[in-house]
């Protein structure tokens, strides 16, 4: 056996098996998350698979991240799909025809090459770049890696703490719950209440033809999504005209942020610039995360419904999230831990990964999507959280139980936290690529 508690013949075959997902879901300029479900690029998607990619390209690695953030707008943005012109137009919906990013988006910046969405998704992609730098730095030093990605990323960060920051905390606030990348979490059905939703018949979703409509959102999900996003694209997707019927403060976006600002300081250093800035920035983030998120009743971060000025009493695992900011207090990061294996999430005992959402909350539903589910890339953020605050054996554990389960779900998009059987599409890009950075 191995450090990953693994004999070395299954480990050999777990990555072989999970290369080939990658490999197959590669498109020749980035990777998409499922074949059939998700034939585009999608942003936070790509940060994970990025890390995964790195230890069999790192070539291929920084190319995925150089594609996604090739498609930025001038304002920052960081689109969460990046859409594949090859790919016909109801192979998945919402396509580029509702976003109109080219024309609609022209005022914030949307590029005019590329077709994107409007929105964006947990930006989790600093870190990325810091891991695929730093697997081999050679590589990346060659074809100027970070000289490129730099300013880009640090433009992301800025255009989040810029036109984001509705409260005034120092927080980014998403305006769409398709921005957590928790889609249909409990924790917006308060938030989501006074959105009119459009009439189902307006859309027609490509998701139900792939998968079973028990394991996916609502078509009133859907109704509430699109009138969301229809009301940002009809203001242009510009943030100071948008009225934004929907504003939360999530904590686990927020904690990807801190994360991937310590990345930027990194990646500063390394190009010889000055990382303070970056360290700073992360250090205030961190402070308004746990100044304004945390919950000590709860031994955990809420969301913060922006529009009702009212914390979301809903448990999430967003608000475990934060394990992955290496300056949160130690209280902070000892509470979160405790609850992570807590009734609530059950994490070592009645489950063996973290699952979405409370095993104890009313909407708790072991099949659909973010109402339950352990999904694999927020598992790899809960065990590099454990093992940066000193849970090495939970760490252990959990990375043991992400390896079985990817391996015997067929790399599935998530699972039933009490079974382990896999939901939703197999051979799934993050599934495969965190599978792999665990095996490294
Ligand atoms: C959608 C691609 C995306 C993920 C999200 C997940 C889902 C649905 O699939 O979004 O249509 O965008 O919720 O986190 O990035 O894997």
């Amino acid at each position: 056996a191995t450090p990953t508690g693994l004999p070395a013949h299954d480990r050999a075959a777990l990555r072989r098996e999970a290369a080939r997902v990658l490999l197959t879901n590669w498109t020749g300029t980035s990777t998409v998350p499922s074949r059939t479900l998700y034939p585009h690029q999608w942003s936070w998607d790509s940060a994970f698979i990025a890390i995964g990619l790195r230890h069999l390209s790192p070539r291929r690695a920084q190319r995925e991240l150089e594609t996604l953030l090739g498609a930025q707008w001038a304002d920052g943005r960081v689109p969460h799909i990046v859409f594949n012109p090859a790919v016909p137009l109801g192979a998945y919906f919402p396509s580029p025809d509702f976003w109109q990013s080219s024309t609609a988006g022209r005022a914030a910046g949307a590029p005019s090459g590329v077709e994107t969405s409007g929105i964006v998704q947990p930006p989790v992609h600093a870190l990325a770049a810091a891991l695929v730098h730093e697997r081999d730095p050679e590589c990346s030093r060659r074809r100027g890696f970070l000289e490129r990605v730099y300013p880009r990323l640090v433009a992301w960060h800025a255009y989040l703490l810029r036109e984001r920051d509705f409260t005034g905390h120092g927080l980014a606030s998403i305006v769409h719950p398709w921005e957590s990348g928790m889609d249909n979490s409990p924790c917006w059905n308060g938030p989501l209440r006074k959105v009119v939703p459009v009439p189902a018949v307006s859309f027609r979703r490509a998701d139900l033809v792939h998968s079973d409509p028990a394991d996916r959102p609502t078509d009133l999900d859907y109704g509430r999504y699109v009138r969301l996003a229809a009301d940002y694209r009809g203001h242009g997707y510009r943030d100071a005209g948008t009225p934004h019927a929907f504003a939360v403060e999530d904590p686990g976006f927020n904690a990807l942020l801190i994360a991937s600002e310590h990345a930027l300081a990194g990646i500063a250093a390394a190009l010889g610039r000055d990382p303070r800035p970056h360290r700073a920035r992360a250090e205030a983030l961190t402070d308004s995360l746990v100044r304004h998120l945390w919950q000590p009743h709860a031994g955990m971060f809420l969301c913060r419904d922006v529009r009702a000025d009212r914390v979301i009493e809903e448990k999430s695992v967003t608000g475990l999230l934060p394990l992955v900011a290496p300056s949160l207090p130690d209280h902070v990061a000892s509470a979160l831990s405790r609850t992570a294996r807590g009734e609530h999430f059950g994490l070592g005992s009645t489950t063996a990964l973290v699952p979405s959402y409370d095993l104890r909350g009313d909407a708790f539903d072991p099949s659909r999507y973010w109402c339950g589910p352990a999904w694999f890339n927020i598992n790899w953020v809960v065990e590099r959280g454990l093992r940066l605050h000193g849970a090495t054996a939970e760490a252990d554990a959990l990375r043991r139980a992400v390896l079985d389960a990817a391996g015997a779900s067929r790399f599935a998009e998530y699972v039933d936290p009490h079974t382990g059987r896999g939901r939703g599409a197999t051979d799934f890009g993050w599934t495969a690529a965190v599978a792999i950075d665990l095996l490294a």
